[in-house]
């Protein structure tokens, strides 16, 4: 309720210190199951300092606007692109609907459809019935990477584009996105990589011996990607990246804004007031991490990762769902449901909604969270 007179802010904050107990923190070591981790030190430093600006009236920050543009550059060179169009943006959902409309604007077609994995994330739902576009689900492998040929076999004169897949949501599978740019190009249709949980994790993998597909720009047939720094990129939330290969799929979702307070712009975000701390935030940690920073936080949540699956290998009633791509390991149980619930009775973070539970070794996932939770994980499986 409402109160008529004001409360004191030492009460304030007393009741939040209170009532905010019963959330789970990401330094419990409990959160497994979450892509999100907590934000880096110096991030916060800023979100302090800068919590004011304002991206949607970028004539009044254009401090924080030039920011922002650099850290899209910094986005687009990590994946291999020149010169990068594009914006922060609140997250993966936000970037998936906009590279949804600058595909739908481009093409001129009146029943325009879609393509994507079967394993894809749910914003394309809402992309799909934002913008009235129609989703053609394409099949997936034994290895649940899309199936290029069932992918092939969808096109038809409404495709407007397809979707590909750095890091699924479920399984942190990379497609054959390769196999998809020369599909693209030899189709004369736009390709869309959803790296919004690999983007932050493939390039620096790479560099490390481990073996994974080309994703990016690098690939003639990739268009734009979706990239998120509020998950392995340390950034708080919200924090999404959208990035474009050229400037006419910004055009195409431009709107004009003609009478800010700050002069005339034109935004492409579907949010309009925006946080600019947090885009500071983004193209700070680029700075301060760079490419090594950020290729020791991918190591360490790889090797944890394998290290993870070989011991759900050793336990009875548990197996792999497949060996993972990326720092996600996903095993199924026998009667996953009770087991499941039992997990949560114990307090952890994990969910099984797939038919399997995900554990994303996200960097506040360490090793001993890690050996308790397989220890009741096999206390549990024991007494079923
Ligand atoms: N694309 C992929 C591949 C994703 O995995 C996600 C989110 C998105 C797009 C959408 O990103 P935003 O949520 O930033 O809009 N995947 C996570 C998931 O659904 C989101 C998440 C994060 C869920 C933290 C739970 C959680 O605790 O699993």
């Amino acid at each position: 309720m409402l109160p008529k007179k004001g409360t004191s802010e030492e009460e304030i904050l007393n009741e939040l210190e209170k009532r905010l107990n019963v959330d789970l923190t990401f330094n419990s070591g409990k959160i497994l199951g979450s892509m999100c981790t907590y934000p880096h030190s110096l991030a916060q430093k800023i979100i302090c300092r800068y919590m004011d600006r304002n991206l949607g009236d970028p004539g009044l920050h254009k401090g924080s606007r030039e920011i922002e543009k650099e850290a899209v550059q910094m986005l687009g060179e990590l994946l291999n692109l020149k010169k990068a169009y594009g914006s922060i943006v609140s997250g993966g959902s936000e970037a998936n609907i906009l590279a949804v409309r600058a595909f739908r604007n481009i093409n001129d077609v009146e029943r325009p459809e879609l393509i994507l994995p079967k394993s894809a994330h749910f914003s394309f739902l809402k992309a799909s019935d934002l913008l009235r576009v129609k989703l053609v689900w394409a099949e997936l492998n034994d290895d649940y990477s899309v199936n290029v040929k069932d992918v092939e076999r969808k096109i038809n004169d409404n495709t407007i584009g397809i979707v590909g897949i750095a890091g699924t949501t479920g399984l942190g599978v990379v497609d054959d996105i390769p196999a998809l740019s020369d599909l693209a190009l030899d189709y004369g249709i736009p390709l869309h990589i959803d790296a919004a949980f690999g983007g932050f994790v493939i390039p620096f993998a790479k560099v490390l011996g481990y073996d994974l597909p080309d994703f990016d720009f690098k690939l003639k047939g990739v268009q734009s990607i979706t990239i998120d720094p509020h998950k392995m990129g340390m950034a708080p939330i919200p924090a999404g990246g959208i990035i474009f290969r050229k400037k006419k799929f910004v055009d195409s979702i431009s709107v004009p804004a003609p009478y800010l307070a700050g002069g005339k712009v034109s935004h492409i975000t579907i949010t309009g007031t925006r946080p600019g701390a947090n885009a500071i935030a983004v193209w700070a940690l680029l700075k301060h991490l760079g490419f090594e920073g950020y290729k020791k936080i991918v190591k360490e949540a790889m090797e944890l990762s394998r290290w993870f699956a070989e011991q759900i290998k050793t336990l009875d009633g548990a197996y792999l769902i497949r060996e993972p791509m990326l720092n996600i390991v996903s095993f199924g149980t026998k009667e996953l449901e009770k087991i499941e619930k039992e997990l949560k009775k114990r307090g952890w973070g994990i969910s099984a909604h797939r038919g399997y539970i995900r554990i994303v070794v996200m960097p506040h996932v360490k090793k001993e969270h890690l050996e308790n939770f397989l220890i009741d994980l096999k206390e549990i499986l024991g007494e079923h």
